[in-house]
């Protein structure tokens, strides 16, 4: 009989769940996070599914695994771990690991007080926190650069019609909706249409356009449907809805998603350099994201994004999972 014990601090980042796995992470070979995220999913990959299936997560678990830093330059490095595999980068669950751990005094010398610099299988990124006593208030991610990959896609959805998209990356490629004659707008749309139609534009949108990022060829492929709308919420600018997985809808702004909004505006000459875009949730919570300059990411020009939220721890989970357990592994209900 074997049982496997992990540690969790279970937090959320503006309604989505972020599950940080402490203690019990296996080693993993490789030169940076890009390469021990390959190793996790060819040999690790059932404690993924262990932590964020049902019956130990559902359908929106979404966390990390703590590492030490793989560069020399940085703090911490970590791994996202969800239901729909291992991310490259995501924002909400960054904001809420840094969030956690700060809180917990898991950090004992940060290089820099208030900053913390991450290794993340999309590169690396540093991060800004704000305390309020022992809590941290706030959030700034400096995420990885953020570019458009295709512009001008056009789909044929059943049951909505041809539908023109634009897929741009921000640590994923999402493949991104915007109101036109066929969509009026995510105020027109309930969230059960929003997982009804999501999984047929991914389909279909990863049939038509490659996307392959140029300095890692392991992150490919659109992974996110991000449908977006008119603002409901004081003082936002924009409201969307990110699909992931293959039930899922973020219920924070999606960090990586809002950098991929904000280089496909920005490259549209709709957004600019020290704008501050506020981008809503299909609950109402908010992001602040900025455009902090420029850059490329191979021939492609791109932004430097940056993105503000908040997060609350909600408790302390000690899991097992036990090969005495026919649902060890987790389980999934379409
Ligand atoms: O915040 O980047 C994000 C994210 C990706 C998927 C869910 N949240």
């Amino acid at each position: 009989m074997a049982q496997f014990s992990f540690s969790c601090i279970d937090a959320h980042t503006c309604g989505n769940p972020v599950r940080v796995v402490t203690s019990g992470a296996p080693f993993l070979s490789g030169d940076d996070m890009s390469e021990r995220r390959l190793d996790f999913i060819q040999n690790h990959d059932w404690i993924r599914r262990s932590l964020m299936f049902e019956p130990r997560g559902h359908d929106m678990m979404s966390g990390t695994i703590l590492y030490p830093p793989v560069s020399s330059d940085a703090d911490i490095a970590v791994l996202f771990i969800e239901t729909s595999g291992c991310l490259p980068m995501c924002g909400h669950g960054t904001i809420g690991t840094v969030t956690a751990i700060v809180e917990q005094g898991l950090v004992k010398q940060p290089r820099a007080p208030g900053q913390l610099t991450i290794d993340v299988p999309a590169g690396q990124i540093t991060v800004s926190y704000r305390m309020n006593g022992p809590h941290v208030e706030s959030v700034r991610l400096y995420n990885v650069p953020s570019y458009v990959a295709h512009t001008n896609i056009t789909v044929d959805c059943p049951g909505l019609g041809q539908l023109r998209l634009d897929v741009a990356y921000g640590g994923n490629y999402y493949a991104i909706v915007d109101a036109q004659e066929n969509f009026p707008g995510l105020e027109a749309f309930s969230a059960k249409d929003v997982l009804h139609y999501s999984p047929v534009v991914r389909r279909e949108v990863n049939k038509l356009v490659e996307c392959v990022h140029p300095q890692d060829p392991s992150v490919a492929g659109v992974s996110h449907v991000m449908w977006t709308g008119k603002p409901t919420a004081p003082g936002s600018t924009s409201r969307n809805a990110v699909f992931y997985g293959d039930n899922a809808i973020d219920r924070s702004p999606c960090g990586t998603g809002t950098s991929a909004r904000m280089a496909q505006l920005h490259a549209r000459g709709e957004l600019q350099a020290g704008d501050v875009f506020i981008h809503e949730s299909i609950i109402g919570s908010q992001f602040r994201g900025c455009i902090e300059g420029a850059t490329k990411v191979g021939a492609y020009d791109a932004i430097k994004p940056s993105i503000g939220g908040w997060a609350r721890v909600t408790g302390f989970n000690q899991i097992l999972v036990d090969d005495r357990d026919p649902y060890a592994h987790g389980f999934q209900v379409q």
